[in-house]
């Protein structure tokens, strides 16, 4: 049995003018709560430190680049990853990351049991809209703030296990399970921020929207054959609320531990890393049963092309 005791800790709302500092605090706490529940990890969600801020529209460079961080470790984060280290407790949260060219990601970070960065996850599908639109309800503008990330779906050995990292609206695409599971994943965290309703259709509400993101979960952990934590940020920031409904999976795709606030909230399960082994040696046996020859569109056409 390889078992890895994984906390998923839920964060609620973060306003506006919450400074990262006292965001860092909260995290401390829910650290702190997975560490007397003897978490080996510990699951943040997607843009951990701050609001969910490409739902608010901004033109001055100055004021989007203050939404993000240089550098991480960082003096706001630090006392984190002390205190994951001194506790011999893996971490993994989202950031929005500028880089030293001056480039924008949606990044996520895993560290190792030591506190050390050994993987980094550039959200690769990025929601919403560049542009200010009018017909929203609210905005959602990832594809201004944000360019496509550029590190692919990779995975790491950590705590005796192959990880891997998506963020958020990656959790709806296939695809994204399938690469890591081609890479033989055995658990994939993600964070999410996810609008209570839907901003392009106001009946589309919590039931719904709950419903699509679990099931996008629990058939990419049933159909590579592994563990998925995913992690949301929750509750109201600045009159937007934000859907809760964190939720670890099994291999099976059954859900095993679940949330049941908006607020702060830790998640715990003892995940066995070894259940994947038999989804990945029958019926998802990859090497046995997968049909390349026949999924060519997949990586040589994005939208949908009717026959003539
Ligand atoms: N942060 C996100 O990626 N949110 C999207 C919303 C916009 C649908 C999501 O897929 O949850």
């Amino acid at each position: 049995m390889r078992e890895i005791v994984i906390g998923g800790a839920q964060m609620g709302p973060i306003q506006k003018a919450e400074p990262r500092t006292a965001v860092v605090e909260r995290m401390l706490a829910l650290l702190e709560q997975a560490v007397a529940e003897k978490c080996d990890l510990v699951v943040f969600p997607e843009l951990a430190l701050t609001t969910f801020f490409p739902r608010w529209w901004m033109e001055d460079q100055a004021e989007i680049d203050a939404w993000f961080e240089t550098e991480m470790p960082n003096a706001a984060t630090q006392p984190l990853f002390d205190r994951a280290r001194e506790t011999g407790t893996a971490i993994t949260f989202g950031y929005a990351e500028k880089t030293p060219e001056g480039r924008h990601f949606n990044t996520s970070i895993l560290t190792d049991k030591q506190g050390a960065i050994i993987g980094k996850y550039r959200k690769v599908h990025l929601p919403g809209h560049s542009e200010y639109d009018t017909e929203r309800a609210f905005q959602h503008l990832e594809k201004k703030y944000f360019e496509p990330g550029d590190l692919g779906f990779p995975v790491w050995r950590n705590l005796d296990a192959w990880m891997g990292m998506c963020i958020c609206n990656d959790r709806r695409w296939p695809e994204v399970y399938r690469e890591m599971g081609l890479q033989g994943v055995e658990l994939i965290t993600l964070g999410y921020n996810t609008p209570s309703v839907n901003s392009q259709l106001s009946d589309e509400g919590l039931e719904k929207r709950l419903y699509h993101s679990e099931l996008s979960m629990t058939a990419g952990a049933y159909q590579n054959a592994c563990w998925v934590v995913g992690v949301a940020k929750a509750g109201d920031e600045d009159g937007h609320p934000l859907m809760g409904g964190s939720i670890i999976v099994d291999p099976d795709g059954f859900v095993v531990a679940r949330a049941q606030t908006e607020g702060d909230e830790l998640i715990v399960h003892a995940c066995d890393m070894d259940a994947c082994n038999f989804g990945k040696t029958t019926i998802f046996d990859f090497a046995r049963h997968r049909r390349i020859e026949h999924y060519s569109r997949i990586t040589s056409q994005t939208g949908v092309v009717t026959p003539e």
